[in-house]
Order: structure tokens, then sequence, then C-alpha cells
């Protein structure tokens, strides 16, 4: 037991896959989300637009309505992903496009756009996993409370009901939300992201709840709608790791492990909240039922959020590791360790261990997992019509035999998904980071494309299924 918890703890080596092929029918593909590539056409506001107008808010000041374009040259975006062999290409719908205000009538030139999109990709046997909201709240609920509000979870659910009457006949992969955990951390907490909240925990508290909440209706509602579709949620995963013993140390890494990962995984995979967390929903609805208001988490509430048929599968979302030092602190940077553009320390072997430590934590009770993003920003640049840029071919590939690696540990990992296609405007850092495997040229009017030498690596990847046709100088 002991030693068990000392493997949970601290950072194992796990051997060298002897295998470098991935499983069949193992699904390869490409990630965005439509608020970071596309034209602010057809569409009503999200808080990301009144966010992005406050000043200082954006680095470089950059404008969230410049962006690759994706909308006037999605053909070429899809012809790039055929080109790649991708069988999937994970999206977003923008709930202000669906439905400017986000309720009422959907906006039919919106939606044509979508329309236009997955047909396109039908077309080319591209299959479409969509998001139904990758963070970009109408402003006009966030003007009604937000995710503060309970009735956003069933405006959510009247919305993903319009979604998958219109696409279901060719959408059968769903997610429901992105990566709660951070929306939740960084719009409520840290204020970092939209809707820039400081130190608001009672907000978050509510705004989690609400989501999750909103994941369980969504999902019913798709249910409901289509027999065969698959339904899940995307999660940040945080996996915390202590580089030394001290009681500090292992008390922070339990109570990050439990703010990043179990406060939503447990619910959602459970049935219930960690209880720590539930004790603080506990006393909030105390208190609310002092005012005689309605306390957040109500009867039947679990079961919505974790029906007897659980999801279908879990999106994991994997960028870099938590580190907590004996002082029981966060730290982002270790020494000796390498670091993306954006400052994230680079630990591919994190990535094995935090889906190893799901599969131990949940058993059963964890579905198939999708890696439905990761990989890299760097500052590439275009050079003789190419771009190299090596330090991502060699981060995709590390990942790539760090899921090698927990599949020979067992856990069911059913696909990867590269984030991202295209450079995307990556949020409060605006256009000054680039995760795309396609560069694009942002002074050229047509915004031309360049596939990268990853995109080549990636196309090697998915080709073989594995690692076997990529070509050793390609790699470290
Ligand atoms: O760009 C984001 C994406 O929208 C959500 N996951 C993390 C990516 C990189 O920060």
């Amino acid at each position: 037991m002991r030693k068990h918890k000392r493997k949970q703890f601290f950072p194992y080596s796990l051997p060298y896959p002897g295998n470098l092929s991935f499983p069949d029918k193992f699904i390869w593909g490409v990630s965005t989300s439509d608020r970071q590539i596309t034209e602010n056409i057809d569409r009503g506001l999200s808080i990301w637009d009144a966010f992005a107008m406050i000043s200082g808010k954006i680095e470089g000041g950059y404008d969230p309505r410049i962006t690759c374009e994706h909308m006037r040259y999605y053909k070429e975006d899809v012809a790039l992903m055929k080109q790649l062999g991708a069988g999937a290409y994970r999206l977003s719908i923008a709930w202000p496009r669906w439905q400017s205000e986000g309720l009422g009538q959907p906006n039919q030139s919106g939606i044509d756009f979508y329309d236009r999109l997955i047909d396109q990709l039908c077309r080319l046997g591209i299959d479409p996993w969509i998001t139904l909201f990758h963070w970009d709240l109408p402003l006009e609920l966030e003007c009604l409370g937000g995710w503060q509000n309970r009735d956003t979870a069933k405006r959510f659910a009247d919305y993903v009901f319009s979604v998958v009457s219109k696409l279901g006949d060719r959408v059968k992969h769903w997610m429901t939300l992105n990566e709660p955990n951070i929306f939740a951390f960084q719009g409520y907490l840290s204020g970092e992201f939209a809707p820039g909240k400081h130190g608001a925990w009672l907000a978050a508290f509510r705004a989690v709840h609400h989501l999750l909440l909103a994941h369980g209706m969504g999902m019913q509602v798709i249910r409901q709608a289509s027999s065969d579709a698959k339904v899940g949620i995307v999660v940040k995963m945080l996996p915390v790791e202590t580089l030394s013993y001290s009681p500090l140390a292992h008390a922070s890494a339990h109570l990050w492990r439990m703010l990043g990962t179990s406060w939503f995984l447990d619910p959602l995979l459970r049935g219930s909240y960690p209880l720590p967390v539930r004790g603080i929903y506990d006393a909030m609805s105390a208190i609310n039922r002092l005012g005689r208001h309605s306390p957040v988490v109500r009867a039947g509430d679990m079961e919505i959020i974790c029906p007897k048929k659980r999801m279908d599968f879990l999106g994991i979302d994997y960028y870099f590791r938590q580190v907590i030092n004996f002082l029981g602190q966060w730290r982002m940077h270790v020494p000796g360790s390498q670091h993306t553009a954006m400052g994230w320390e680079i630990c591919a072997a994190a990535l094995a261990r935090g889906l190893i430590r799901l599969k131990e934590e949940y058993g059963e009770l964890l579905p198939i997992v999708y890696i439905t993003e990761n990989g890299m920003a760097s500052d590439d640049v275009l050079v003789n019509g190419q771009v190299n840029d090596q330090q991502r071919i060699d981060y995709l590939i590390d990942h790539l035999i760090a899921v090698l690696q927990a599949i020979a540990a067992g856990v069911d990992v059913g696909g990867y998904f590269v984030w991202s296609l295209i450079r995307n405007w990556e949020w409060p850092k605006g256009l000054l980071k680039d995760f795309g495997i396609v560069y694009v040229d942002f002074k050229s009017p047509e915004r031309t494309r360049t596939p990268k030498s990853s995109f080549y690596v990636y196309q090697d990847v998915i080709r073989g299924n594995g690692l076997i046709y990529v070509p050793l100088s390609m790699c470290r």
C-alpha cells in the first residue's frame, strides 16, 4: 500500500514501449475551436469578445476578430486534414453563432456554415467530433448571471437539442464541455479568462456545479435525439507530482489534485463530489436556505451529472504537470527541464503516469479515453517556404510514446488529437503563441497555409498507425 502511494506521488519511469504500433481502429485526429480560428461573421457576441475589449486583458492587444479565417478557407483546411490522413476532426460549435443571444431561434446563417463544413468533412471521409461549449458563452447569458445562474444549464440543453437535431444525422461523437476545470479556475479565480473574475470562490463553486449539470442535461438530450451517439466531456489532465517528500508537499498535492481533478471527475464518474468539496456545497446550501434561496446542489442533480448509463468516453487534454516542491508550492519550472513558448514544462512521462493514475483511481468507472488535445506552442518561422519545428516533432513523438506506455499498462486509450491543426487565437495570449502544425502567414491577405515539418511527421505516424515509419532523422 505504501509502495502504491509512493508510486502515485513521485515521478517514476515506465519501460520504453516494445511495440511502437497503436491498436487497430485507433483514431487519429486534429483539434480546434471555433472562437480561436473563425471570423466574427454570422454570430452574436461571446464573453470573450467583451473580455478582449478590456485593455490589457489580451497580450499584444490581439483582437479576436483577427484569425486564420477558417470560415473562408474551411475547404482548404479540410483538404489539409485529408492530406494529413486524419480520421477525425474535433471542432467546436460556437453557441453565439448557433443562437446569437444564447436562446431562442437558431441563427440560420451560422448553422449553414456548420452544415457546409460537416458535409465537406463527410465527403472526404473525416469524422466530425463536436465540442458544444468551448468557453465562448453568449454575452447575453453572462448578463443573466452566466454559469452562476442555474438556468444556463437548461439553456445549454435547449441549444444542444437544436444542434443535435440539425447535425445528429452526420455527427456521432459529442463532447459537451471543454475543460470546465480550466474555465472555472481561470475565469473565476485567476481572472485570466473570461468572465474575468478574481478570487470569486463562491462563484466558481456555483459555476462548476452548473457546468456539470449542463453536461448531464446535454448528454440526456443527445441520447434522446440520437440513439447511436457517443457522448463525453473533455477535462484538462493536471497530473500532480511531488519531487521530494514533506508533509506540506503531501498535503498540497492532495489539495491540488482534488481541486484540479476530483472536483470534476468524482461527480462525473462516481456521482458525488469529494468530501471537502461536498462540505462546501452543503455549507453554501445551508446559507442559501437561511435567505430562503434554493440550494446550489439540488435533489436529483447528481443523477443527471452521473446517470446510470455513464458517459461513453472521457476526453483528456494534456499539456503539463503540476510540480509541487518541498514547501508545498506549485512550480511551473523544474530545473533542467525544457519548456514550450507558453513557458509550460515539457514532461511527456507525466501523461503516461497521469493516465495510469486515472485508471488506478477510477477503475472500471473510467470509460475509454481519447486524448482530445495535446501539442505545444513554439516560435516558428517560415524559411524558404518551409517551417522546421523540430521541438514540436520531439514533443509529439515523446507524448505518443507516453500514450503507448499507458496503453501497455492497461489504460484504454482510443485516439489522439493534436492541438492544433492551425495557428489559433490563444485566449489571453492572442496570436502570440502558435500551436499549429500548419503555419499561417498572417501578413498575406489569403492567410497562406504551409504545413510544418511536424505535419509530415504526424502524417507518417497516422500512415503507419504508430511510430514505425517516422524517419529516425526526424527524431531525437
Ligand atoms: O488553446 C487552448 C484550447 O482552447 C483549450 N486547451 C488548451 C489549448 C492551449 O492552451
